[in-house]
């Protein structure tokens, strides 16, 4: 029996675009900090190396500092941990791996996979690596890899990188992953266990196929990722596999139909408890209308938490806040030359119905009295002050 650490899809360098200044440099650290964890676990349970199934960098192109700081971290793991390349960071002629500096900071317990086929780890142990050489392989690659080998005679791993056939929705797709061919091999004891990359979100394909997912989270569809497996595999029965939980951030989506003060008060709720709200990123999708108070208010609520969450950002395909303008305008009482102005954005509002931004591109008329909306909705925030 060998037990070791299965993980992939680190995508180190990556950057998130609704990630600002220091919570894009936190975010940064954290996923640096994760092959810490990584480091950890496999300390803690015992486990005889570390498998990166691909992706470990986001491109070819990162920064020498991702490469110095991400190699000094595996070398705080005290077991060898093998990096397969997969389609973000290939064995071609710009690759990484092949870089001056990644050679120069390779700690010697670092391992790329960089040939198809066998690798030998422990005695009794083998991998069978499925490496890229481009970003468009022409075949199945974890497919050649496997193929002509007979029943291992000890413990063997296959590591791959790609989409599996069953979940690849490009049916036409010559590389990706055929799972018969993999079921075939477990049945045949040519291998015991298959580690995959590229999928972000752990997930398991029959008891011996799996995808660790990233131990970070990278994007909001991801529905179970910034773990990391602990799998026990021996020749004669099912790998054994013990999930734990690494990742620091979360990415949430939120969606609420917001129709009033009550609906406003839930919203806040919902939102006031995710934590910790510094390594948590929402998107929110509001749906609904709303008064020019009760726009204010929700505006202000969403203000605050525009600075206590790592980001809040607005899924725009799926946010329709639409505001009507009513009395208010009338006790506002802010007098003058804005008296005029409430007035003129008053009519182009078309005050007394109500009417949402709109969908993008609509036509010119509508986007003015949502404009107008808007307007009026700042303002009328302005005029009150600052709400609770
Ligand atoms: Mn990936």
């Amino acid at each position: 029996m060998v037990r070791f650490l299965h993980t992939s899809d680190w995508q180190l360098g990556m950057t998130r675009h609704f990630l600002e200044g220091e919570a894009q440099a936190r975010y940064t650290g954290a996923r640096i900090d994760a092959i810490r964890s990584v480091a950890d676990v496999a300390r803690r349970e015992g486990c005889e190396f570390v498998v990166v199934a691909g992706d470990v960098f986001e491109s070819s192109l990162v920064a020498t500092q991702t490469v110095r700081r991400a190699l000094e971290a595996m070398g705080s793991i005290d077991v060898p941990v093998y990096l397969l390349p997969g389609n973000h960071d290939p064995l071609d002629a710009v690759s990484v791996y092949s870089s001056r500096v990644f050679a120069a900071a390779r700690p010697e317990n670092v391992v790329v996979l960089d040939t198809p086929g066998l690798h030998e780890v422990a005695p009794g142990v083998e991998l069978v690596a499925a490496p890229w050489f481009s970003k468009e392989p022409l075949s199945d690659l974890l497919a050649d890899a496997l193929a002509g080998l007979g029943p291992a005679d000890g413990v063997r791993i296959a590591v791959g990188h790609g989409a599996l056939d069953v979940l690849d929705p490009d049916e036409s797709s010559v590389r990706s992953i055929g799972l018969a061919g993999l079921q075939r091999a477990l049945a045949d004891g040519v291998v015991h266990y298959v580690a995959l990359g590229d999928k972000h979100t752990r997930l398991g394909v029959g008891e011996a196929v799996h995808y660790s997912g990233s131990p970070e989270v990278t994007s909001f569809r991801e529905e179970q990722p910034g773990d990391v497996l602990v799998v026990d595999v021996s020749a004669g029965a099912p790998p054994v596999l013990t999930p734990h939980h690494v990742g620091t951030w979360s990415f949430v989506s939120v969606q609420a139909q917001v129709e009033g003060a009550a609906d406003i008060d839930a919203l806040d709720e919902e939102l006031g408890a995710l934590a910790p709200k510094d390594r948590t990123v929402v998107r929110t999708a509001l749906q609904g209308t709303l008064t020019l108070a009760d726009k204010a208010r929700l505006d202000t609520l969403l203000d605050a938490y525009d600075d206590a969450f790592a980001a809040r950002i607005t899924w725009s395909s799926h946010d329709d806040i639409a505001v009507v303008v009513g009395d208010e305008l009338t006790d506002l009482g802010v007098g003058g030359f804005v008296d005029h102005v409430v007035d003129r954005l008053a009519a182009q509002a078309g005050v007394g119905g109500a009417a949402g931004p709109g969908p993008a591109g609509a036509g010119s008329a509508g986007d003015e009295a949502g404009t107008a909306r808007d307007a009026l909705s700042l303002l009328y925030r302005l005029a009150k002050g600052p709400a609770a």
